[in-house]
């Protein structure tokens, strides 16, 4: 029945793959990496702020457009709006792309201490660290006046200081030692940046796999969103985690579909309360490196070659990267795309990924309008 409501509905643009992700829930596993993780944030919280952050890791991930993008901020003509960007379930209601959708209706019933956990939704790029389907952790707290008065310093200050001081204990908590030492376990680093719904912002990058590689987003609450919710003399900050990529750090997982396996030889690595357990990889099977160069029209996106790459090859599908980009004297523009094809469980033989590509290669060119060279 909702295939057929499915399809005939324009607005919908969630494919079958990942509609069958809802409901899946892995950061309420306990055995699970994403469950272990939250739990050991959930401790971190507990002793610092004596059992003070109330936690919600149950609310439904199909929202209201108003909830994931109005209530914080997120003006009209936003990329993240984009039906490129964003999964539809129909024009006004969305898979949530973040659990910041939650951060106003909480803070109107009344909330000042919340960690909202629960999966994600975007459409993206193909990678190591990029998953369509992920888990984010949010975190929200409310100050009140004699919260930042006696400390001399403006409210804003304010807010942002204990907000770093909380994550880099939390880190601290996560990893052991913070930066800046020749034998912490882990590079940081923190960067300005933007989001509608916090000033200042702030993203935290850990280097992994020879990069750094943002593992969270935060700031300082906008008073807007808190005037709205009733709160007018306050202050508030904010984070957003994302749990795949701080796991991938602590578990030494080097690949966020990993966390999808089913294969027992993933799942038996993992038990409840085992934060410090590293990941032994129980196979390396070589990848198979596809190219297709195409000419591409005005509605062409990297977004929707990942979806069909990702609908013809699901998990097989390593990394989609552009390899090559010119234009023209004419003023077409050829983009060359190299896909990696690799299992995380077993060899792949000439024969099946020849079959995979011939497929991408028709799929690309019937749906995305483009020619193929
Ligand atoms: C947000 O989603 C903001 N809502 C975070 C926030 C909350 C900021 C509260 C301020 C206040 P961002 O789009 O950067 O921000 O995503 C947050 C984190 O999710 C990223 O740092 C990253 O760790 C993770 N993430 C984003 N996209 C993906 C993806 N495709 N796969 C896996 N993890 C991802
Ligand atoms: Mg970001």
């Amino acid at each position: 029945m909702e295939n057929v409501v499915r399809e005939s509905d324009p607005t919908n643009n969630v494919p079958d793959a990942i509609f069958s992700k809802l409901g899946l829930q892995l950061h309420r596993r306990d055995n699970h990496p994403i469950g272990i993780l939250k739990n050991a944030i959930y401790d971190y919280f507990d002793e610092s702020h004596g059992g003070k952050f109330v936690k919600f890791d149950d609310l439904c991930p199909i929202v209201d457009v108003k909830k994931n993008f109005d209530d914080v901020l997120v003006p009209d003509d936003h990329v993240s709006r984009s039906y490129n960007d964003t999964y539809y379930v129909d024009a006004s209601t969305v898979l949530r792309c973040h659990t910041s959708a939650h951060q106003a209706d909480l803070l109107r019933s009344g909330h000042t201490h919340f960690l909202v956990t629960g999966d994600v939704y975007r459409r993206d790029s193909i990678d190591s660290t990029h998953y369509p389907v992920f888990h984010q952790m949010e975190g929200v707290r409310v100050f009140s006046p004699d919260e930042w008065l006696a400390s001399g310093v403006d409210a804003t200050s304010y807010a942002a200081m204990d907000l770093k001081k909380t994550l880099e204990g939390l880190a601290q908590h996560l990893f052991g030692i913070f930066h800046k030492s020749d034998h912490c376990a882990v590079d940081m680093r923190w960067v300005d940046t933007y989001f509608p719904f916090t000033s200042p912002s702030f993203e935290l990058e850990i280097y992994f796999q020879e990069k750094w590689m943002e593992v969270l987003g935060c700031g300082v609450t906008e008073q807007a969103i808190l005037k709205r919710s009733g709160k007018i003399d306050n202050v508030a900050w904010a984070f957003g985690l994302g749990l795949e990529r701080l796991a991938m750090v602590l578990f030494e997982i080097p690949d966020i579909r990993l966390f999808w396996s089913t294969d027992q030889r993933f799942t038996s690595q993992f038990s409840e309360g085992k934060l410090g357990a590293k990941f032994k990889p129980f196979s390396k099977f070589p990848p198979c490196y596809k190219d297709m160069s195409f000419w591409i029209s005005d509605s062409f996106t990297e977004n929707n070659l990942c979806e069909v790459v990702r609908g013809i090859a699901g998990d097989l599908v390593e990394e989609v990267s552009l390899i090559d980009n010119f234009t023209n004297k004419k003023g077409q523009t050829s983009h060359c795309y190299r896909i990696a094809y690799r299992s995380m469980e077993r060899s792949l033989t000439d024969e099946e990924i020849n079959q995979l590509q011939w497929n991408v290669r028709e799929t690309v060119q019937n749906k995305l309008n483009v020619i193929l060279r």
